[in-house]
């Protein structure tokens, strides 16, 4: 791996913010993902690459030590902080894609569940693709689901969630909505949910990353 992805990845994993952030103390001093993220852009690495071969897999690493309680919440929230930190300079790339709008995507994570960069990502990528999105943010209910989507009637809507007992308030939200409207084309999403679960609580995809989302989208108006 080049040299820089590494140490962006090292920072997510280990909670890094930026350069005077404190934490973790054996970092102290050091550039952090912030900083680290800019320089490779700087000489040219391309923000997929930094995406995909930096943050994603250090952002799994959590996951699994999580799993294996060799960290806990507070240090997950670190790394969260240290990844969000490096996609702030991300961004601009993926919004970038094309000013002309193919459509509104309708965003969020759904209630109950705060986990925000797998939806954060999605966001980003589908803007970038050329859709406008409305981001509802996170711990979104179905009747903010629903009166977003009367304000902008036609809108595809993405649901995220990321914990086994959300997936619960994915399958009302989706119910509400198909009943609501039944053409509405619902997008789900986030680890634990599967193509299975997405058939049977009647969305119409289901995509296991943000990629999968984009292309989705373009089927929608091809
Ligand atoms: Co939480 N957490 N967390 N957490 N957290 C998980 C999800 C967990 C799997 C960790 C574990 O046990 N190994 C576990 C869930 C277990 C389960 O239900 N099966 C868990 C838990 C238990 C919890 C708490 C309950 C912990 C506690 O308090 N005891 C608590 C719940 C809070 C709440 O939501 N009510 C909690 C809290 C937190 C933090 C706040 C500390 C923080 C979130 C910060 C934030 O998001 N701003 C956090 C984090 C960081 C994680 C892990 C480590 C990383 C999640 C992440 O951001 N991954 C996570 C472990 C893991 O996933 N490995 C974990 C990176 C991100 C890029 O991936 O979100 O999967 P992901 O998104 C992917 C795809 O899923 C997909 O695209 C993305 C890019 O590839 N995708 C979509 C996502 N949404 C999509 C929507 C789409 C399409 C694709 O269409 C609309």
């Amino acid at each position: 791996m080049n040299e820089i992805l590494g140490k962006i990845a090292l920072c997510v994993e280990f909670g890094k913010i930026n350069k005077v952030s404190p934490y973790p103390p054996n970092m102290k001093d050091q550039d952090g993902a912030d900083e680290l993220t800019k320089q490779a852009l700087d000489t040219g690495v391309r923000p997929d690459e930094i995406l995909e071969n930096a943050l994603v897999p250090a952002m799994a690493k959590v996951g699994e030590k999580f799993t294996r309680k060799e960290i806990y919440v507070p240090q997950m929230l670190m790394a969260a902080k240290a990844m969000n930190s490096a996609m702030v300079h991300l961004k601009p790339f993926f919004q970038s894609g094309e000013t002309k709008r193919k459509g509104k995507f309708i965003v969020g994570t759904v209630a109950g569940d705060l986990h925000d960069i797998g939806k954060n990502l999605v966001a980003m990528m589908i803007e970038g693709g050329g859709w406008e999105v409305i981001d509802l943010g996170v711990d979104v209910g179905t009747d903010k689901f629903l009166k977003a989507l009367d304000e902008n009637p036609g809108a595809v809507i993405g649901l995220s969630a990321l914990l086994t007992t959300t997936m619960e308030n994915m399958k009302q939200t989706v119910a509400a909505i198909k009943e609501k409207n039944k053409e509405s084309k619902i997008l789900v999403g986030g680890a634990p949910v599967t193509m299975e679960y997405c058939q049977k609580i009647g969305a119409d995809f289901y995509s296991p990353d943000p990629q999968g989302a984009v292309n989705y989208l373009k089927t929608l108006v091809a």
